[in-house]
Parts: structure tokens; C-alpha cells; sequence
């Protein structure tokens, strides 16, 4: 429960005048700077969820304030009828930091992932040959790709799928990390395989090793792109720019979001070879803000946060002293540990009923993170976190599982 009445009002005023499409922890931030977050009470929290790793960079980093405000005093909004001058230098940017020829620029991550369905697709009946409205793309169980009706009616989680059919034909769904499914699941009709390399919402899934690289001969074999959605793993999370690079292969396409922006506004893209993107003719797809030259401030900003703090790098090496220190806690209520990079799902036992109390009594400690899936706690801290914070951090989680 809140322990304010300053909080207290604006919970209850949230609550009257907001649907209740969420049920958050009671902490009302007020402010945020770097791994903490602090409450309208003065109470400063550690953030251990970044706002699903929309906040790599860490909350406020200054550099993208900075930029983004130039820009807004300059030119927020032109829509794609006519041309910029952030749009063309961070395309280039983001091509040539990612290594794909073209990006398509969203806003959401849905919208990233409904371009890249649309071009799966449409690469299917122009470039294979498929018999048009017959496309499959083969997608996995546990998914988590966003909330719009086609992107839910391939989810298999009932909270995201219940009651919002019709769903739109066309997806093949199969175990997560089980190769000979997806080679049985492919017909004359398969487009694509779209999966996320690791499994966010599903409590950091990470699948069987090999398994991605398995995913880029069945691809290669039978004609298929395969398109990989690093909107939450992507930009360092794991230890690499992209998940993907854990196992050597490279995807036709990618999406990516969340700290593309670094939590300052919502910026994706989606990134793929000539091969795929040149599906994309004048007036078949776009968006209203796609590409607007705030956002390309926003987003060129993060990504030089992103290499010239070498935060990739820093992930790579304290997530090994975080796997370290979260695989020696000394607790019975571990069921499993699931960590790489800054990314960790601690799955606790069924008889430790449910991952939730522990994170409220983690946010009475002044840690804040979130459950997922009954039974596991989500790791993700922002990448500017600190060795020592990070033991402060595992320091309190052990303590809790402990009581
Ligand atoms: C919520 C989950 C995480 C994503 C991947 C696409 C999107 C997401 C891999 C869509 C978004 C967010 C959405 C947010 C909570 C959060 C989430 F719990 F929902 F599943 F991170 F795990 N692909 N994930 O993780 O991007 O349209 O939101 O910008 O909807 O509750 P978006």
C-alpha cells in the first residue's frame, strides 16, 4: 500500500480517471537520474526494470535531454510528405552501426513489428512466389511482441489474447527453442520465422544454444528470411549490440525500439537488407511520426550514448559478475537463474508463493522491479549501473529470499 497521502491522492486519482490496463506497484516517481528513480515522498528507489529496457542509458541521461531539446526548439514534426535534416544522418547512423542497408522508422514497437510482418509477407508473394493471401510466418509459443490485434492473435498468453478475436490467419505457432518443430512447421506457403532471440516477458527464456543458429540454415534451406525482434534485447541488453551475435549468425531483418530512444520518447525501427526492404514502394506503409526529426535527434543521441560509454562492453563484463552473484545466493527458494548480460529471470519454486510479494518487499528495500509470469522476477537495470550497485542490488534480493 502507499504510505503517503501525497501518493495516495494521485493513486486514487489515477484509478477514477485511468482505464486499469495495469496494476503497478504503488511508487509514484517523481524523478529520474540514472539507475534511481525517486518518489513523490523524496524516496529514492534503484530501478531494476528500466522500463523494459527502455532506459539503458539510464533515466534522464543528459547528453539525449540535451539534444532533444535543441531539437524541439527548432523542428519537432514534418511528416514523411516532406524531408528533414535529422531523418538522413540517422539513417546512415543506424545502418551503419547495425550493418543492415535500409531502416524503416516507427514509433512504437508494435508498429516496428506490423512493418516487419508487412514485409515478410509481401517479400513472400513478390520475391518467393507464394499464391497470394496463403503467407505463413512461423512464430513461438511465449511470445511477446506487442498488444495490436494481429501481433495478439499469435500470442499464447491468455491475458493478451483473451477476448479481442477475430485474429488475423497466417501464423504458424511453435515450441520456443525446438528446432525440428519449426523445420516440421514449414510448408510451400512459410515466408518467415519471427521470434525474439531471448524471451523478455516470458522471464528472460533463453533458448537452447545453437538454437538461433539452427533458425539460419532451416531459413537458409527453405527460402525463408528469418527476422529477429530485439526491441527489448537489443542495444546492449545482452552483453552485444544484438542478442544475435551470441551466436554468430546475422538475420535479414531486425526491429528494434525502447532504448533506441533511451526513455525519452518512443522511437523504433525496422532494419533489413535491399533484399527485404525493397518491398516497400511509395505510399504502401508509413506513419505519421515515422522519422520525424525530434525522433531522429532523440534516437542519434542514444546511440551515441550507447557506443561512446562502450555500454555494450560494460554489459558484457558485470553481467558476469551479476550471473556470478545471483547463481551463489544462498536461498532454497531458486527453482532457476536465467541470466546474460544485464538481463536475468530468477524463477523462484511454486512454494515461495509468487514472485509479486518479493518485489513489493524488494521496493520496500529501495529496489524496484517487477514479477512476470506468477513465479519469476525480471532483472534489468539500466547498463550505467555500477559493480557495487549491482551487489547492492543482488545483496537485497538474497536477503528477501531468505525471510
Ligand atoms: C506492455 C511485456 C516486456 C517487447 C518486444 C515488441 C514490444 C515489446 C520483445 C512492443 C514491448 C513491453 C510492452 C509493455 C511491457 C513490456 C513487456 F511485459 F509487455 F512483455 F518488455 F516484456 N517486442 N514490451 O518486449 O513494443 O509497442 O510496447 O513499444 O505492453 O505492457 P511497444
Amino acid at each position: 500500500m502507499a504510505t503517503s497521502t501525497k501518493s495516495e491522492a494521485l493513486i486514487q486519482q489515477e484509478n477514477q480517471f485511468g482505464a486499469h490496463n495495469y496494476h503497478p506497484l504503488d511508487v509514484v516517481c517523481t524523478k529520474g537520474e540514472g539507475v534511481f528513480l525517486t518518489d513523490v515522498d523524496g524516496k529514492k528507489y534503484m530501478d531494476f526494470l528500466a522500463a523494459y529496457s527502455a532506459v539503458n542509458q539510464g533515466h534522464n541521461h543528459p547528453k539525449i535531454g540535451e539534444a532533444m531539446i535543441a531539437q524541439v526548439k527548432t523542428l519537432a514534426l514534418t511528416s514523411r510528405a516532406f524531408r528533414n535534416d535529422q531523418f538522413p544522418p540517422l539513417l546512415e547512423k543506424l545502418c551503419k552501426l547495425t550493418g543492415f542497408q535500409k531502416a524503416l522508422m516507427m514509433n512504437s514497437g508494435a508498429e516496428a513489428v506490423e512493418t516487419a510482418l508487412k514485409a515478410m509477407r509481401k517479400w513472400g508473394y513478390d520475391k518467393k512466389g507464394i499464391e497470394y493471401g496463403k503467407a505463413e510466418i512461423i512464430v513461438a509459443d511465449g511470445n511477446f511482441h506487442g498488444r495490436t490485434t494481429t501481433i495478439v492473435g499469435f500470442s499464447t498468453d491468455p491475458d493478451s489474447t483473451s477476448r479481442f478475436g477475430p485474429f488475423t490467419p497466417g501464423f504458424v505457432i511453435v515450441p520456443y527453442g525446438d528446432l525440428e518443430a519449426v523445420k516440421k512447421a514449414v510448408t510451400k506457403n512459410t515466408c518467415a520465422i519471427f521470434m525474439e532471440p531471448i524471451q523478455g516477458e516470458g522471464g528472460v527464456i533463453i533458448p537452447p544454444k545453437g538454437f538461433l543458429k539452427g533458425l539460419r540454415e532451416v531459413a537458409d534451406q527453405n527460402n525463408l528470411l528469418l527476422v529477429l525482434d530485439e526491441i527489448q534485447s537489443g542495444l546492449g541488453r545482452t552483453g552485444r549490440l544484438f542478442a544475435f551475435e551470441h551466436e554468430g549468425i546475422r538475420p535479414d531483418g531486425v526491429t528494434i525500439g525502447k532504448a533506441l530512444s533511451g526513455g525519452y520518447y518512443p522511437v523504433s525501427a525496422f532494419l533489413a537488407n535491399d533484399e527485404v526492404m525493397d518491398v516497400f514502394t511509395p505510399g504502401i506503409h508509413g506513419s505519421t511520426y515515422g522519422g520525424n526529426p525530434l525522433a531522429c535527434a532523440v534516437a542519434s543521441a542514444a546511440l551515441d550514448v550507447l557506443v561512446d560509454e562502450k555500454l555494450v562492453e560494460k554489459t558484457a563484463e558485470l553481467g558476469r559478475h551479476l550471473e556470478a552473484r545471483l547463481k551463489g545466493m544462498k536461498t532454497d527458494k531458486l527453482k532457476e537463474v536465467r541470466v546474460i548480460g544485464l538481463w536475468a529471470g530468477v524463477q523462484l519454486k511454486p512454494e515461495a508463493g509468487g514472485a509479486r510479494k518479493y518485489c513489493y518487499l524488494l521496493k520496500d528495500r529501495g529496489m524496484l522491479c517487477k514479477d512476470t509470469h506468477v513465479d519469476t522476477i525480471r532483472l534489468a537495470p539500466p547498463l550505467v549501473i555500477t559493480k557495487e550497485q549491482v551487489d547492492w542490488a543482488v545483496d537485497q534480493l538474497e536477503a528477501v529470499l531468505q525471510a
